[in-house]
């Protein structure tokens, strides 16, 4: 009798919990967690994951590590998980399909510091926030129109630097910090160029001040920093870096606010309609003082905006024009054949201006082949998804830390012929040289990243860097120093990647003096 008893109580427990693992199992699908298994990837340590096991030299693990699990691969970096995809179909699946999913960002701790708490454009989470202050920047700030009233104002800068190469033809330069000079006064031109206080560009003027801080701000972003890869150490800051961010962070915003307070005080003495200065800040100034609450911003948000322009635009047009150089003078036809294209719309009696731009083909070709062979960010900005879902047949977990390999995509055997070959002519005319542009749509071609979070800055960065290409080849030629024959066209691994090595390269003038003092 007892025994029966508790052989009925056995077969009821037994019913009971068939009954809630069926449910747990309905219940978990009508969540979507569909028990999908996470992408391949290696072991590592449990809490450490992968972390120790990165020798220097990342880029070599990295391309080992997608040779062996393919295109869709797992690392835990300490607490971290982070998924590197590198094929164009899955990358599709992540920009396209699963767009809305993937729009999160996932800042370091150094870069939500930075930007006052993400809030900027690259590091603030989808929602309602990013989509007002990202169509703020497009629309009010990067209007054609704002773009074009200030070509003046890049135009200086470009013929600052063709005046100081000027004076150091037959010397070796290195390319990179050139580029990088010249992009970076130019964005400072264009961001308070107007103004009568501040002499924007100038080598010892606010241009050099804040190029002090933001080399120490680019090379804190750069690193990736153990607090960030495991959050339970985070609070002891073992390595400094909340320290360091916040002190940058400080050094930078003091000569933020002197900017906008000077200015500021020049509008209340001189009236807000002073036309003459439509430079950026003039611009997020008028944002400002807007009575239009969805287009007002505060003077933090103005702030992070500028950090974003110059921190996003600077080293990955500056990387652009340097590995363009590189490729060049490693294929000297390629050079002599941008030369004569340049000679023959722009006349050997004029300087390179932008309205040349659109008639320059070739020059559009070689540039849209080094953002191919070399994208200066080829691991894209990490996306991270708000949900679990599915991509390739894999789970992929909320909040975990998505790459898309651009770099991979983009030499893809299946869609580049000889992919490691840099040739331009394969963006030349014809249906097929046409099919390529920046925009992100085709996921076989995305150096400025796809989907509601491609980079905003594509109009004012084609411009710049063929801007800057243009008027280097066209006013000098270049050639390798004494004892540098080869170009060294090897990678170094980082957020943005740059050449090994820094190009160094000697100017001669290629033009008149007579042109050449026009600049
Ligand atoms: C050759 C130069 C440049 C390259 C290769 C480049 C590339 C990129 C890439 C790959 C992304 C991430 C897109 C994604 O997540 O899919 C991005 C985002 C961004 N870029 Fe650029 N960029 C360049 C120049 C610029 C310039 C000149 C500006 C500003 C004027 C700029 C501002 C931004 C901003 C604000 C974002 C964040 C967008 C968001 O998260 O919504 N970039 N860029
Ligand atoms: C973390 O930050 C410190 C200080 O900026 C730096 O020296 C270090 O290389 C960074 N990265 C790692 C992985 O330790
Ligand atoms: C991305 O792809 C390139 C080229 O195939 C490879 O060298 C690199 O290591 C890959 N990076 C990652 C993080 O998988
Ligand atoms: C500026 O606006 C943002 C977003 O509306 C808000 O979070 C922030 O606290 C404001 N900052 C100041 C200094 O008013
Ligand atoms: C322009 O000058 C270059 C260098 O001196 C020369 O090789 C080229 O033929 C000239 N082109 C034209 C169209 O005058």
């Amino acid at each position: 009798m007892s025994a029966n008893l508790s052989e009925n109580y056995l077969y009821q427990v037994l019913l009971l919990l068939i009954v809630a693992i069926l449910c747990w199992l309905w219940m978990r699908k009508g969540n979507k967690l569909v028990v999908a298994p996470l992408p391949p990837g290696p072991r590592g340590l449990p809490i450490a994951g992968y972390l120790p096991f990165l020798g220097k030299n990342l880029h070599h693990e990295f391309t080992k590590l997608a040779q062996e699990y393919g295109p869709i691969y797992k690392l835990w970096l300490g607490s971290k998980l982070c998924i590197v995809v590198s094929s164009p179909t899955l990358a599709k699946q992540v920009c396209r399909d699963l767009d809305v999913v993937f729009s999160n960002r996932d800042p370091t701790i150094a870069a939500s510091i930075l930007t006052y708490n993400a809030m900027d454009i690259a590091w603030s989470s989808s929602g309602p926030y990013w989509r007002n202050i990202r169509k703020l920047f497009v629309r009010e700030m990067l209007s054609n129109s704002n773009i074009d009233a200030c070509y003046h104002l890049r135009r200086q800068q470009v013929m600052n630097t063709i005046k100081h190469l000027r004076t150091n033809c037959g010397l070796p330069v290195e390319i990179g910090k050139i580029a990088f000079l010249t992009e970076f006064n130019a964005f400072i031109s264009m961001i308070w160029g107007g103004s009568s206080t501040f002499k924007g560009g100038d080598h010892d003027g606010v241009g050099a001040e804040f190029h002090a801080i933001s080399s120490k701000l680019l090379r804190l972003l750069e690193l990736p920093n153990i607090s960030d890869f495991l959050p339970i150490l985070a609070r002891f800051d073992f390595q400094g870096v909340k320290r360091q961010a916040n002190e940058i962070l400080a050094e930078a915003d003091g000569f933020l606010n002197s900017l906008i307070d000077t200015r500021e005080k020049e509008r209340a003495k001189n009236g807000v309609g002073d036309f003459g200065k439509r430079d950026f800040l003039q611009i997020l100034l008028d944002l400002k003082d807007c009575q239009d609450s969805d287009k007002s911003i505060n003077k933090t948000q103005m702030k992070a905006l500028i950090m974003d322009i110059l921190v996003g635009g600077t080293d990955t047009s500056a990387t652009a024009v340097e590995w363009a150089m590189a490729e060049l003078l490693h294929n000297p036809e390629m050079m002599k054949r941008v030369q004569e294209e340049i000679s023959q719309v722009v006349g050997n009696k004029s300087l390179v201006e932008e309205t040349h731009l659109p008639k320059l083909r070739y020059l559009d070709a070689i540039v849209k082949e080094t953002l191919r062979l070399h994208p200066p960010l080829p691991l894209n900005v990490p996306r991270r998804p708000s949900e679990t879902c599915i991509v390739g047949g894999y789970s992929i977990p909320k909040d975990c830390k998505v790459f898309l390999n651009t770099s991979a995509i983009q030499r893809d055997p299946d869609v580049w012929e000889n992919p490691l070959e840099f040739r331009p002519e394969r963006f030349l005319g014809g249906e097929e040289g046409n099919k390529w542009d920046f925009s992100g749509n085709n996921l076989h071609y995305f150096p400025f990243g796809s989907g509601r979070r491609v980079c905003p800055g594509i109009p004012l960065a084609e411009k710049m860097v063929s801007y800057i290409l243009a008027s280097l080849l066209h006013s000098f030629d270049w050639h390798l120093p004494k004892g540098g024959e080869e170009v060294d066209l090897t990678e170094e691994f980082g957020i943005v990647v740059k050449k090994k090595t820094p190009l160094l390269a000697v100017p001669m003038q290629r033009l008149s003096d007579e042109v050449l003092d026009h600049a």
